[in-house]
């Protein structure tokens, strides 16, 4: 059952208010746009009468940034993990419920959010809520590895107390056996998933339904390989942000800002910076588009690399992250720790705490984290990929810049690992044609240089332009003077998507 629609609403400053419901907001919905309480902090309360009975899973797919769940008053859930899904499950009578949701947006006490992340964190529900009926012998884990993308061999993981499982593929019985938490198989008539042919199949184990694709991928040389083949990842960050909507972005909003990436010749996305929306993946798997997925985190220092608060949640949080978009052949990469202390001691025992996590529980990608010291990074030796956020001719070098000579500078003496430059990219407000740097015809330029100097370049595995459109910022007397207008002005469409020249003259290069 999806409880979403219209609920009774609450709004209190603090967190410990009586809220009063004389209002109504949309589920999913931010609280914090401009048409409701933007730029406050504070908690918001969502009512709502539901109908069931017996063991129930209720699942909020996506929220931010503090949850609680009461059931007729109740407290069922808690969680501080935003942009993950908040499951909770439990047994009542059968009737009508209360269910109210509060959610809060304090940055203070958080243990991943920081003041000074450089995007804003909207609060509220921003994903579908669902309840559903659960019973023991419930499927509870279903998971597919590929092995082999030349006979179609995976591995299928399961967590059930079902004595039998009945497995299907594509809606075609193939077999039953004995409960079994790990099977490999030969999926039967299999397509290989592919960038130009994203082809899917499903697999059945007794009442549950997954779709995967069969893919593998290789690290072993400084070249990434999809199915066996070279391939050059060539895509844009992207920020679950619209000043409308917030982080509770449309559907239809997503499709289309995935359509029109595939469509101007990407192949790639990076989930910046925290945990993607189911539907996001699922647009991604079915349009061929590569994803980097990545927990909640930024820049952060020595002292949160260090602080065993921050740390676990971040580790809990990447566990979350794994065991949710496992199935998705578009999701190629394992990120974590943007643009962290990766220079000092506490900067290599994290990274090397979180690779380790990914390759435990998902040897199948290759697992990385953005820097943006490329030339002091202890990190290196630890990850698959080499991942690089430069920022040449924008917060270093002179304008207009030799931007191939300053790339150069980067690539000497690095371990023979797959090279990908994460971030780049030069910010323009929307209508500014002065040519200069914050214009138009400048990020226009500037863009197409990156793209063909990464084309000629063997040594770059890929290039991840900063931004696909601007995002939302906060505003401060300090950030002004970077971020005009509380956004982040690097998209290549402004933040209604509206065009900039950069991205209505692309030229991505056919290496791609
Ligand atoms: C960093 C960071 C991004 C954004 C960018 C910028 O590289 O990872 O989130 O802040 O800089 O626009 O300066």
């Amino acid at each position: 059952m999806i409880l979403d629609g219209i609920w009774e609403f609450a709004w209190c400053k603090d967190n410990a208010s009586v809220p009063c419901f004389d209002t109504f907001a949309a589920v999913p919905g931010c609280f914090d746009t401009p048409g409701m309480f933007y730029p406050e902090q504070g908690t918001a309360y969502y009512r709502r009468k539901v109908t069931a009975g017996g063991s129930l899973r209720l699942k909020i797919a996506s929220f931010g940034l503090h949850a609680q769940v009461f059931w007729d008053g109740e407290k069922i859930a808690e969680s501080f993990l935003a942009w993950s899904p908040l499951t909770a499950e439990f047994s009542t009578s059968d009737g009508v419920h209360e269910l109210i949701i509060k959610v809060d947006n304090f940055i203070a006490g958080h243990p991943l959010f920081r003041e000074d992340y450089d995007f804003y964190n909207f609060g509220g529900i921003y994903d579908h809520v669902t309840l559903e009926n659960i019973s023991a012998d419930s499927i509870r884990k279903l998971a597919v590895f590929t092995l082999d993308h030349e006979t179609g061999e995976i591995e299928l993981q399961i967590e059930s107390a079902a004595e039998k499982l009945d497995i299907s593929f594509d809606g075609k019985f193939f077999r039953s056996v004995d409960n079994t938490p790990s099977l490999r198989l030969k999926v039967p008539d299999f397509k290989l998933w592919s960038i130009d042919t994203p082809d899917l199949h499903t697999v059945t184990v007794n009442e549950k339904t997954v779709t995967f694709g069969i893919r593998t991928i290789n690290w072993d040389s400084d070249v990434l390989k999809i199915n066996g083949k070279v391939v050059k990842l060539i895509g844009v960050n992207r920020h679950e942000s619209h000043p409308e909507f917030g982080a509770a972005t449309p559907e239809a909003l997503i499709a289309s800002d995935l359509c029109q990436i595939k469509k101007a010749g990407f192949n790639f996305v990076r989930g910046s910076h925290y945990p993607q929306r189911e539907f996001f993946f699922e647009m991604c798997d079915r349009l061929g588009l590569l994803v980097w997925e990545e927990p909640l985190s930024w820049g952060n220092c020595e002292s949160d690399l260090q602080d065993p608060v921050f740390m676990d949640t971040l580790e809990a949080q990447l566990r979350d992250c794994i065991a949710n978009s496992i199935n998705h052949p578009s999701l190629i990469i394992h990120g974590f720790l943007n643009e962290c202390a990766s220079d000092t001691d506490a900067g290599y025992a994290a990274v090397k705490r979180l690779t380790d996590v990914c390759h435990q529980l998902d040897p199948g990608r290759p697992a990385t984290f953005a820097t943006n010291r490329p030339l002091t990074d202890k990190c290196f030796e630890l990850v698959d990929i080499i991942a690089m956020n430069i920022y040449p001719a924008w917060y270093s070098g002179e304008y207009p810049c030799d931007i191939p000579g300053e790339l150069e500078k980067y690539t000497a003496d690095l371990p023979e690992k797959p090279l990908v430059i994460s971030e780049i990219g030069a910010a323009a407000i929307y209508g500014d044609h002065s040519g200069t740097p914050w214009s138009e015809e400048y990020q226009s330029e500037y863009v197409n240089t990156v793209l063909e100097s990464v084309a000629a370049d063997p040594r770059f595995s890929g290039v991840i332009l900063w931004l696909f459109c601007n995002a939302n910022t906060y505003i401060d007397p300090v950030r002004a003077r970077f971020r005009p207008r509380g956004f982040n002005n690097k998209g290549l469409l402004d933040e209604y998507r509206r065009p900039k020249l950069a991205w209505k003259n692309l030229k991505i290069g056919r290496e791609f």
